[in-house]
This record gives C-alpha cells, sequence and structure tokens, in this order.
C-alpha cells in the first residue's frame, strides 16, 4: 500500500526536473538520478558560494541563492562576469570561453569569495 512502485517514482522525478526548470524552489532531493544541469550550478548559503569542482567553457552557470539577502556572481577581473541574484531565487550567467581558474565575490559582501574552475 504504502510502497512506491518504480514508475510512480519516475513520474516523481519528472515532476521534481519540470519544477527546477520553472526555478520554482522545491524539496525535491533526488540523490539516484544526477542531473548536468546541477553540475553547472554555483549554490549560496548562509553567505558561502559553493561552487561545482568544474564547469565547461561557455556553459551556462546557474546560481541558486539559497539565503533571504541578494548577491552577485563578479568576478575578480572586470567585466568577464557580473551576476545579481535575489533572495531565494536563481540567475545565470555564461561561463569564460577560456579554460582558466576565475576568482569571484559578492558585490554587497565582499568577504564572500570562490573560485570558478573553467575546463
Ligand atoms: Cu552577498
Amino acid at each position: 500500500m504504502s510502497t512506491l512502485s518504480p514508475v510512480r517514482r519516475r513520474t516523481f522525478g519528472a515532476v521534481c526536473a519540470a519544477a527546477a526548470t520553472l526555478l520554482i524552489a522545491s524539496g525535491c532531493s533526488s540523490s539516484s538520478t544526477p542531473t548536468d544541469s546541477v553540475a553547472d550550478q554555483i549554490t549560496i548559503s548562509n553567505h558561502m558560494f559553493q561552487a561545482p569542482a568544474s564547469v565547461k567553457a561557455g556553459a551556462t552557470v546557474t546560481v541558486r541563492n539559497n539565503d533571504t539577502d541578494e548577491h552577485t556572481v563578479t568576478s575578480a577581473t572586470a567585466g568577464t562576469f557580473d551576476t545579481e541574484v535575489q533572495g531565494a531565487r536563481t540567475a545565470t550567467f555564461t561561463a569564460p570561453g577560456a579554460p582558466g581558474k576565475y576568482d569571484f565575490y559578492c558585490r554587497y559582501h565582499p568577504s564572500m569569495k570562490a573560485t570558478l574552475v573553467v575546463s
């Protein structure tokens, strides 16, 4: 009765994917079906960046802000990338086209720093 059939699990996963596409914050936490989109995501929680190990050159990087404060993902080298993301929202930017390590910070909270590795 309470056992979830494989078919229902698949349906649930599809709904989660659709919700993520719509940028709706949800409680979806599927550890069995990682998606490519998560790999290109910078997550902000408690005023700290959590960057992926690397992203591909030119990839669309999603920034997910789990805080209530607005943050930015701003390249230390001015003009490489700069994205604002409001509290509890997501934003995207395009990763640099050349491989390398790109330091970035938050313009509102300069102590927030991390590095984007482009491969
Ligand atoms: Cu900030």
